[in-house]
């Protein structure tokens, strides 16, 4: 019988929400799965299947020893201080980890290929966030850039190093330009997740306010599971190349307010406040995507509607706000 080498994959911000799909993904697809946490990361414990190592995207000096050890054939760099509105009382910190964390990746990848001959596939979590003050709609490959946050700025950096990384030395680099993707295991700080979260507690009786900032903008919102899938069929491409990844459809806060809230038959507008604290310098005021690239070539599509992400968020926060009831 032909012997089959496992694939190896190596993940960055595998703490996080994009982290857990795609681990799960590559896991079920027989991958032997790796992850990067920071010595500071909440805990995820040792999952099964996952093996876990320290390192920083802020430090990297031991990114080429990791990659020595493992021998990754694909390494998805998730990794990065993705807050937005944080990212603008914490700019040098976001470009050091979002922009230059990228260029530590793909230089120590460029030295590995070198020392070993091996080739090392590498995947860029470039954003919607990047369009920024959006110069065409709907967004695509094409669209020029023009970020609106510190975060923005630093994911162009990163976008940019990527490609020169591949027309320079020939790297199998690809960016995935993904538009806003949710899931229940969305950070609590993200507007979607934030409303589901408290739309079940406020029903509960575990909360009766909720405070935000801009009600107005528009995002074209996904669901995680089916934005990791994109993800790996990029690094399955003969050729490494970039692509926007998004349902095509934006929807304002207003309307996701709606969605959650209507579940309990509640009107959120007795609930939410304004808080200036949750505005950000510049904002972004809609992004709505232009996929076709990533249909036509990678066969992706979207499988998850507005209202069925909505519904799935708003379940599975029900259920954690009647876990905190009982309690
Ligand atoms: P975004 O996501 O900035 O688009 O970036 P976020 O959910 O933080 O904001 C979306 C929109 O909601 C408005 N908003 C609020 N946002 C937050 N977080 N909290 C609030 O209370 C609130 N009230 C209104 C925001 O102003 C904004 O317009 C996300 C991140 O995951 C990035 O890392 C990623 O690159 C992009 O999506 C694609």
């Amino acid at each position: 019988m032909a012997e089959t080498t496992q694939r190896v994959a190596f993940i960055t911000g595998i703490s996080g929400q994009d982290g857990y799909y795609l681990s799960q993904l590559l896991i079920g697809k027989g991958y032997d799965v790796h992850g990067l946490i920071p010595c500071n990361a909440p805990g995820i414990g040792e999952p099964p299947g996952l093996n876990l190592h320290y390192g920083d995207l802020a430090d990297g000096g031991n990114f080429g020893l990791l990659l020595d050890k493992i021998n990754p054939d694909e390494v998805y760099n998730l990794a990065a201080q993705s807050h937005v509105r944080l990212s603008f009382d914490l700019p040098i910190y976001t470009a050091d980890v979002t922009g230059v964390g990228v260029l530590r990746w793909l230089e120590a990848i460029r030295q590995h290929q070198i020392r070993t001959g091996r080739t090392v596939k590498f995947y860029q979590a470039s954003s919607s966030e990047m369009f920024g003050k959006v110069k065409a709609s709907p967004q695509n490959e094409e669209t020029p850039f023009h970020p609106r946050s510190p975060y923005g700025c630093a994911k162009v950096f990163g976008y940019w190093q990527t490609i020169n990384y591949r027309e320079s030395y020939g790297l199998f680099a690809c960016n995935g330009i993904l538009f806003n993707h949710e899931s229940p295991k969305r950070g609590e700080g993200f507007v979607t997740r934030k409303i589901t979260r408290a739309a079940a507690r406020i029903k509960l009786g575990l909360q009766d306010k909720l405070s935000l900032g801009n009600l107005d903008s528009q995002r074209d919102w996904g669901f995680a599971g089916d934005y990791v899938e994109a993800m790996w069929r990029m690094m399955q491409q003969a050729q490494p190349d970039d692509y926007v990844v998004a349902t095509g459809e934006t929807h304002t806060i207003r309307e996701f307010l709606d969605a959650t809230f209507q579940r309990f038959g509640l009107d959120w507008s007795q609930y939410v406040e304004q808080d200036p604290r949750f505005l950000r310098p510049a904002e972004v005021d809609v992004l709505c995507g232009d996929a076709s690239k990533a249909r036509r070539v990678l066969g992706w599509e979207p499988k998850v509607s507005f209202r069925e992400l909505a519904q799935m968020m708003v379940e599975a926060d029900l259920e954690l706000a009647q876990r905190e009831v009982s309690r």
